[in-house]
């Protein structure tokens, strides 16, 4: 999978302001969950004038966009009628906007999609990858809305059943895939798409770290890759007490912020978190590093260059050294 005209400048996520449409660091989206009920932390902005007042202050801790949600995907969660959906949602979208903040709307349903992109939402996150609504690939493709496509196997209450793969990676990369041939069928532009890995959706435990540490991969696939670990169950297993209890899910935030570093330095287009400071520093700290990879490559290909000239190039450990050149380069990516 390589998505077509993925560098053209200008053009790829058209519908976000220039400055998001490829970064020079990663992005921090924050989340406004406007739910009683989502895992880590459901309920606290459950009215629409306190989620107004959460997102505006994940503004000030320098997010970059804000997600907005009106429906849990906390493992086992009953669905949301639609019409409850939109009402908790579109209040919310609509008086961030007016704010000047840069909304997407969290959501599985075309319907809701729609009316939050009509209310100025510019960006459709859609945690099911348009397998939860067939008509969610028209309304990205007609409204020309950016789409965040992740990777997903099953609504809340069985997801955790679906956590079986041969390769984790292949097969979320092989399933991504499917979904960009799905949308681009409804007329989706590959420049409107964004990819997830789904870290957490129908990935309990250990099928979450090879999705991390293989993120190049799914980076030089060529679209812009969003990833959200924030305070999810592998980090709360990761930080478990001496007898083995999970961390709670606010005590996840200092892990989610290292797993925001390692995601930017591997090149993500942004990150989706709950507590944005942190992972505002982390993204600088990783785009100052790659900054100076890039720096210390460019010397070492200079400097190669120059003695090559002097010298001329000796066989085969001239040959050596070109590997380790594109080797560099390739880390410095
Ligand atoms: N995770 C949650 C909700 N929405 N969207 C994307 N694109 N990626 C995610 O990993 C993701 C998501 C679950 O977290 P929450 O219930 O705390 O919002």
């Amino acid at each position: 999978m390589s998505a077509q005209g993925a560098g053209r400048e200008g053009s790829r996520l058209a519908a976000l302001p220039v400055a998001l449409r490829a970064p020079a660091r990663t992005l921090v989206m924050g989340v406004v969950n406007v739910t009683p009920d989502s895992f880590s932390d459901g309920g606290r902005w459950f009215d629409a004038a306190g989620a107004v007042e959460r997102g505006l202050s994940l503004l000030d801790q320098g997010a970059d966009l804000l997600d907005v949600g009106g429906e849990s995907t906390r493992p086992g969660a009953a669905r949301v009628p639609v019409e409850e959906e939109l009402a908790r949602v579109l209040p919310v979208v609509e008086q961030l906007v007016a704010h000047g903040a840069v909304v997407s709307v969290d959501t599985t349903r075309a319907v809701v999609a729609a009316q939050a992109v009509d209310r100025g939402a510019v960006l459709v996150n859609d945690v099911s990858g348009g397998m939860a609504d067939p008509d969610m690939a028209s309304v990205v493709a007609r409204t020309g809305a950016a789409y965040v496509a992740m990777h997903w196997r099953g609504h809340a209450d069985v997801m955790d059943a679906n956590d079986a793969y041969d390769d984790v990676v292949a097969d979320v990369r092989r399933e991504l895939a499917q979904r960009v041939a799905v949308l681009r069928d409804a007329g989706v532009r590959d420049e409107q798409v964004v990819l997830d890995p789904g870290l957490g959706f129908a990935k309990t435990g250990e099928s979450n770290w090879p999705l991390l540490a293989h993120l190049p991969e799914l980076v030089a696939d060529g679209y812009p890759v969003l990833v959200g670990a924030s305070r999810k169950r592998f980090l709360g297993h990761l930080m478990a007490g001496p007898d083995g209890t999970p961390a709670a899910p606010a005590a996840r935030d200092d892990a989610t912020a290292a797993v925001t570093a390692l995601a930017a330095a591997a090149g993500a287009w942004a990150v989706r978190v709950h507590e944005v400071r942190a992972s505002v520093a982390a993204v600088r700290v990783a785009a100052r590093w790659r900054d100076a990879q890039q720096d210390a490559a460019g010397r070492a290909t200079a400097g190669r260059a120059t003695t090559e000239q002097t010298t001329g190039p000796t066989t085969e450990h001239a040959t050596t050294r070109h590997a380790t050149t594109g080797a560099a380069r390739e880390g410095a990516r």
